[in-house]
């Protein structure tokens, strides 16, 4: 049997790892909601590993985009972000991310941190006063070049239009640090992750930088210079050092001496601290390089250690396209989290898209994965046992194994080869890889049974083999339990309760890895519950899969390199004519509306195109009108649209509707015109 063993002194170490700040100027979306459900995983496994884990998070709070956000409300920035700050925090409780601290810029242990580091910069001489003249993205906050804009004068990520500027800024001699960070790159090779990424930013140094504006003067939302309050500090520069804030760094002592400082100081890294203290920011690609290249110049300049690693994912995209706050192409999580629960939607993030690379959010994907994977895989190996056999068998009790086959053997010894690879890829930020991996184990354990038959042993041999089949299943999902912790917390936990085990008590210094089999203790109850995944009623599948991303978006740009315009302003293709003229817009006039049973969207539509017999339209409108509101109304109807099923029933067009967060209108037609007739 095996105890949870000390950890080496490598794993003893602190680990402080970061999502990015995220901007408050709209709601959270799916986005957010992967990277900080990643940092959560790397966070839980490296506690499961025995080490002092501090997972920070927060909001990005300051910049034009967020002072003309509250402009357009009407309020001011404090009110503005006040409003707008708890929903990033809601979501990623829902999301159930254990972080140990959720900075806000606007706090003041913030700005003091900021004003600390910009004296420090100062004081190295790397600030001057000068004058800024060029191109600024609001929408990314980010100065651009000419020739990294897309043609019409776009930013090349958010693909919103760039202002041209003009003022008086403080400088940061980037340029003198181009040196120092093609040193450090070459002395710290897995400083950005994946490697790809770490050629990109290398070649963007070597290729020489410009000196940084690092102060602004035509707006006021930001944190003041010190001793120059026409200047607010850059955003960027702002943000990146919540990093340091979160951990009072700067807070007293001189320059590059965390020293007397609070105890969470000690999780930035000192010449003297490497080798047991990492620092890791996991951010999106599309900030890497403010985090691989500014953010540890200004650290350098400031005479601090920079981070051990700039980890940069990928984006999750609908139909290949970021998904944005400003392309308003983005899935909400919150729905989806209604219909399945947080952990399955934690792990469809973490299984479906590889890490560091671009996937597509995909709602036909995550109900397979559920199906699949989670009900099918891992919860009907739970109930094979632990409900339908184990109450027959033992009266519930875990029991006593006898002498292992070549089968038990060669379970055991695939359980450990995956709990080694498993260790690897979540340690290389790999999580889809972890799962892969995992899921042997689920498919071999599920095959077990297939191959022993226990509810056949149940009856010719009860006492002799039968225990020892229940037992090596049982102890396999023992380790799945600790396994799978990192991306399914609380279905592990109550994985745990069926099988009559505590929760996992992480401890600083204790390695629960499993490692060694058998710790199952037999005559241990166990304690059938509900199913792990429970199956989807039909509606809520249909509802899923019926479920459009919020807008369509242009295509990925093709490396800032300049393009024809192929899509207009609102993210929509360019389309000719003929192309328009194939819908067939139609003047419908409703007859009859009725709720669809079970849907709290849909209603059920009959309305006279101008054909011998009404059609039946599915509306996705019943939160804004009541059925009978609408009879007789004449409203637009695509009426040569494929006709698909939404919860069972044949929906033959569509209603033209507009929505946005506050509701939706139907496009109703207001003079007395003849149903059927084409609009256009
Ligand atoms: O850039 N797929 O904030 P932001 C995956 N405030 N991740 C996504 C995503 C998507 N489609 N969309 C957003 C900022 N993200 C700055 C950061 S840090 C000092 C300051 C995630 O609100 C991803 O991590 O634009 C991305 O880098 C981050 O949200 C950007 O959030």
């Amino acid at each position: 049997m095996s105890t949870p063993s000390p950890s080496s002194a490598a794993d003893a170490r602190r680990y402080y790892i970061t999502t990015p700040i995220y901007y408050v100027n709209d709601r959270p979306h799916v986005g957010h909601a992967y990277s900080t459900v990643a940092v959560d995983v790397m966070h839980r496994f490296q506690e499961l590993k025995g080490a002092r884990v501090h997972f920070l998070t927060g909001t990005d709070e300051h910049g034009q985009k967020i002072e003309r956000r509250a402009q357009e409300e009407g309020i001011d920035g404090q009110a503005f972000t006040d409003r707008m700050a708890p929903p990033f925090r809601q979501l990623f409780d829902t999301m159930n991310c254990g972080y140990d601290d959720f900075i806000r810029t606007t706090e003041p242990r913030h700005k003091r941190q900021v004003q600390a580091l910009w004296k420090r910069l100062e004081e190295s001489g790397d600030i001057y006063l000068g004058e800024y003249e060029g191109w600024y993205s609001v929408s990314s906050e980010t100065f651009f070049t000419e020739k990294e804009l897309l043609e019409g004068n776009l930013d090349p990520i958010t693909r919103k239009p760039v202002e041209r500027v003009r003022e008086k800024s403080y400088f940061f001699k980037l340029s003198k640090y181009g040196p120092k960070l093609l040193e450090w790159f070459e002395s710290h090779p897995d400083f950005v992750q994946p490697s790809t990424r770490f050629n990109e930013v290398k070649r963007f140094v070597e290729g020489g930088l410009h000196d940084l504006s690092i102060s602004r003067t035509s707006f006021r939302w930001g944190i003041g210079v010190p001793n120059d309050p026409q200047h607010v500090v850059y955003v960027w520069l702002d943000a990146l050092t919540n990093y340091l804030s979160a951990l009072g760094l700067l807070e007293t002592g001189p320059a590059g001496a965390p020293s007397g400082q609070t105890d969470l100081a000690h999780f930035w890294p000192t010449k003297g601290t490497l080798s047991t203290t990492r620092a890791v920011h996991v951010v999106g690609k599309d900030i890497l390089r403010f985090h691989a290249v500014y953010w540890p110049a200004f650290l350098m300049a400031a005479g601090l250690q920079p981070p051990h690693q700039i980890w940069a994912h990928g984006w999750l995209t609908a139909d290949g396209v970021k998904m944005s706050k400003s392309l308003k192409n983005f899935v909400s999580p919150l729905p989806l989290v209604d219909a399945l629960g947080t952990d399955p939607l934690r792990y469809y993030l973490m299984r479906d898209v590889a890490f560091g690379q671009d996937g597509d959010f995909s709602h036909a994907n995550l109900v397979a994965r559920y199906t699949g994977d989670l009900g099918n895989g891992l919860g009907n190996l739970l109930n094979r046992v632990v409900q339908s056999i184990l109450p027959k068998a033992t009266e519930g009790r875990i029991p006593t194994p006898g002498p292992s086959t070549s089968l038990e053997d060669s379970l055991v010894t695939l359980a450990q080869r995956v709990s080694q690879d498993t260790a690897t890829h979540y340690h290389a930020f790999a999580p889809h890889r972890a799962l892969e991996s995992i899921w042997e184990l689920v498919s071999a354990a599920n095959k077990y049974v297939d191959q022993t038959e226990p509810w056949a042993l149940l009856k010719s041999d009860p006492n002799h083999r039968l225990p020892t089949v229940l037992y090596t299943v049982l102890e396999s999902l023992r380790w799945l339990s600790v396994l799978l912790s990192p991306v399914l917390p609380s279905k592990c936990q109550d994985l745990r309760k069926q099988l009559g085990l505590p929760p996992l008590a992480v401890r600083q210094g204790l390695d629960l890895w499993p490692q060694a089999w058998g710790a199952l203790i037999p005559g241990t109850m166990t304690q059938p519950g509900t199913p792990l995944f429970p199956r989807l009623p039909e509606a809520v599948q249909d509802q899923l899969l019926g479920a459009p991303i919020a807008a369509q978006a242009p295509p990925p740009p093709d490396n800032h390199t300049k393009k024809p315009q192929t899509h207009n302003s609102n993210g929509k293709p360019m389309i000719e004519f003929d192309d328009f003229t194939k819908v067939d817009l139609r003047l419908g006039k409703v007859l009859q509306a009725e709720a669809v049973p079970k849907s709290t969207k849909l209603l059920k539509l009959q309305v006279d195109i101008g054909e011998p017999q009404p059609r039946q339209i599915l509306a996705g409108i019943r939160t804004t009108y009541a059925p009978e509101d609408l009879i007789g109304k004449k409203l637009v109807v695509v009426a040569n649209l494929k006709p698909r099923k939404l919860m069972g029933l044949e929906s033959q067009g569509m209603v033209l509707a507009a929505s946005d967060d506050d509701g939706l209108s139907a496009l109703f037609v207001d003079k007395d015109i003849t149903p059927g007739v084409s609009v256009g």
